[in-house]
């Protein structure tokens, strides 16, 4: 993991709550900080919910249930929803949009933020003990109501964080000056600062894309990838290698680690002509870590936070990562002479088809 020298460095070891009484300043940061402290307070139920795999139940059974996208619902997505809801119920938070509500739910209008969410990320992994995790998203509260305080450019976003749960439970945050890596200190039952200023590397080797869905992509996509398979024998001149856990926190926290670009493009099954991933409670987030730890996050057209939802669950083709390998995946959109089989839609429009 690299760390910016260059920033004041908080004492490792230090909890959660004492990093942030320390970074609050005004309303509006201490409201947010108020809101990822609940959110820590939720994901530790969680954590042991998960931790404790099939003897705290069927997780993963499905409940015959799906949400507004279509997606099933299986137990620990509502479980997860409900802990999130109870904890930012006794925050400043004003209003609530998760993945697993119809809509956006009114907790405080009066308050500060308001707070996005993907419950339980990945969720298909849960019986598989793979990791999973929340993520999340913090605005400032608009006096318009609840849409204007989500519809608006992810650039907006006061913080933004995940908790992975994984061999360990950690959380990623930024507030907004850099990154923060803090693990769950099971013994105190305190999250506690692990890494200061994390930076993903700009440059990587490491690609993740779910390769089976290869024959439906658009030919930027899959030049890019038929560039990298090539290896030292292509265009490329080196080798690659590929990950793909399918779940979205458990990718991000690799290439935190040790850099890599996450790919989840656009393609010609109906139903992902936008892509498969969430705009306002999965790319937000992740693209604001993303930034804010030198790294870079696109829908290879457009910079993610400058992406402005018009609907609550809208999906969004999602690329991010090592800011140069983001930067090369975006002009193979924007540059036909970079792709080399042009399908008669890229000649009226990108990749990403929108
Ligand atoms: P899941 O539906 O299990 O919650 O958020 C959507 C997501 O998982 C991501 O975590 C993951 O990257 C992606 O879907 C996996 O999608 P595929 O099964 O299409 O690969
Ligand atoms: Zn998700």
């Amino acid at each position: 993991m690299v760390i910016l020298a260059s920033r004041p460095l908080a004492p490792l070891g230090q909890p959660l709550t004492a990093f942030l009484a320390a970074a609050a300043g005004g309303t509006r940061q201490q409201a947010a900080c108020a809101a990822v402290a609940a959110l820590a307070r939720a994901a530790m139920k969680i954590a042991r919910l998960v931790g404790d795999g099939p003897l705290a139940g069927a997780h993963g059974a499905e409940t015959g249930r799906a949400n507004a996208d279509g997606d099933s619902q299986v137990a620990l997505d509502l479980q997860a929803n409900a802990l999130v809801l109870e904890a930012l119920a006794e925050a400043p938070v004003a209003y609530f949009a998760s993945e697993e509500e119809n809509a956006i739910l009114t907790l405080a209008a009066e308050a500060p933020v308001s707070v996005a969410v993907d419950p339980l990320d990945g969720s298909s992994n849960v019986d598989t003990n793979v990791a999973i995790g929340t993520i999340f998203s913090i605005f400032p509260t608009e006096p318009a109501g609840a849409t204007a305080s989500f519809f608006r450019p992810g650039a907006e976003q006061l913080a933004a964080g995940y908790f992975i749960y994984g061999p360990h439970t950690a959380l990623v945050l930024s507030l907004g000056t850099g990154v923060a890596l803090f693990v769950l200190d099971r013994a105190s039952g305190d999250f506690r600062l692990a890494r200061s200023s994390l930076a993903v590397p700009a440059q990587t080797k490491e690609f993740a894309i779910n390769a089976s869905n290869y024959r439906h992509w658009f030919a930027p996509v899959r030049t890019f990838i038929d560039d990298c398979l090539e290896g030292a024998d292509g265009p490329r001149g080196k080798n690659f290698n590929m990950r793909w856990i399918a779940s979205l926190v458990a990718e991000a926290h690799r290439i935190f680690t040790r850099g890599g670009v996450f790919l989840y493009p656009a393609d010609r099954r109906p139903g992902y002509e936008k892509g498969r991933l969430r705009l306002l409670y999965e790319a937000f987030p992740l693209a604001f870590l993303m930034e804010q730890a030198g790294g870079g996050a696109t829908d290879g057209i457009e910079r993610i936070l400058t992406r402005v939802p018009t609907e609550l669950h809208q999906r969004t083709p999602l690329v991010f990562g090592s800011a140069e390998k983001v930067a090369r995946i975006a002009a193979y959109h924007v540059d036909p002479a970079l792709v080399r089989d042009h399908p008669p839609l890229f000649r009226n429009r990108s990749l990403f088809s929108t």
